[in-house]
């Protein structure tokens, strides 16, 4: 018997009805950005044909060179998103402020942050990027106050209350967790629906593949050269075993790989500029793979702490990012914790 499609929508409304882990506003939220993670996808998917490829020759916040697409998946979430009445306000990487929800439209309990298209870089050349979010709740007093700030914004990772991403590449796909584990649902293009494909994601808690970018490797801290030293030493080296490296240079692509099967990423501070903590940021881009890298069973840090309990200070700040299969994250995080172990 052909086996029943579990779509987006049956499995939130299902996942209300049981355990009442999700209201039905922060459904709608999630049901939203689905949507708008269709109409980015559809839009990434045209490339040349679309006129969507190529810069903007304008900069974003972070000072990097604006791709058109970055632009118009800014614009799709937040046109989809304003009018809802889910959401107080919204952050994204390409806007240096909060985007309050207009005055015209409903305020509700949420805030959301994206990374609209993570990995941009690589669209002109066709390799896999995606959207990143986060969901928090807005401060209780927000109904009552007649601004909402950024300040409101700055809350730890373990605030979060939903978390996912988007990722556009052979199949185009959507990784959720609303604090319940981690579910993955593959676009069918001729439905138009999201379908639950991966019921049940967890990380393998050791690995032998390792994600960063090796370019770097003079500019980093003693620790994290002496553990992929100890990696790429191999069976002759202490770890006994060979590793692989990957580097997709789009971070949705890496995480996802080591979510199915395993595998460290490594984002880490450098030398290159000492007052910069990473290269990352931490409330859309770490935070949000954080939670769903810790509720598929994995590991989240700094190095030196857990991710999710860095009290945030701005709203486009930088973390350094060691994140996936638990073993190999503790390993790294007791190198900087206790060099001389
Ligand atoms: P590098 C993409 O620009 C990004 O923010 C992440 O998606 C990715 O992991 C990282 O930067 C790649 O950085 O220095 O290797 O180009």
């Amino acid at each position: 018997m052909k086996q029943k499609k579990t779509s987006l929508t049956q499995y939130l409304i299902e996942k209300q009805r049981t355990d009442h882990a999700l209201p039905a506003e922060l459904r709608l939220l999630i049901e939203i950005v689905s949507r708008a993670c269709k109409t980015i996808s559809h839009a990434v998917s045209k490339g040349a044909l679309g006129g969507v490829l190529g810069s903007l020759g304008s900069e974003n916040v972070q000072g990097e060179v604006q791709k058109k697409l970055d632009v118009i998946s800014n614009e799709v979430l937040l046109e989809a998103n304003e009018w809802g009445g889910h959401l107080a306000a919204m952050a994204s990487e390409e806007m240096e402020a909060i985007y309050v929800i207009p005055n015209r439209y409903p305020k509700g309990e949420y805030l959301l942050l994206f990374d609209p298209l993570d990995g941009s870089s690589n669209v002109d050349v066709n390799v896999s990027i995606g959207t990143i979010f986060s969901v928090i709740k807005a401060p209780s007093d927000v109904a009552g106050r007649e601004h909402i700030c950024e300040e409101d914004f700055l809350q730890p990772g373990h605030t979060q209350v939903a978390a996912g991403y988007a990722i556009y590449g052979p199949q185009t796909m959507l990784i959720l967790t609303v604090g319940e584990g981690v579910v993955g649902f593959t676009l069918d293009r001729e439905m138009g629906s999201w379908v639950l494909t991966h019921d049940n994601i967890t990380i393998p808690e050791d690995t032998s593949e390792f994600a960063i970018n090796a370019s770097n490797s003079r500019h980093w801290e003693a620790p994290v050269r002496r553990y992929i030293d100890e990696c790429l030493a191999g069976t002759e080296g202490i770890r006994g075993k060979n590793f692989n490296m990957r580097w997709i240079a789009s971070m949705v692509a890496d995480v996802h790989r080591l979510l199915i099967r395993g595998g460290i990423f490594m984002y880490p501070r450098d030398a290159r500029e000492p007052n910069k903590p990473g290269k990352l940021r931490l409330m859309y881009e770490a935070n949000p793979m954080s939670f769903l890298v810790e509720q598929a069973g994995g590991m989240a840090t700094n190095g030196r702490e857990r991710i999710m309990d860095i009290q945030p200070e701005g709203l486009h700040e930088r973390v350094a990012v060691v994140m996936g299969s638990r073993n190999e994250v503790q390993r790294v995080t007791d190198y900087h914790l206790s060099p001389e172990s």
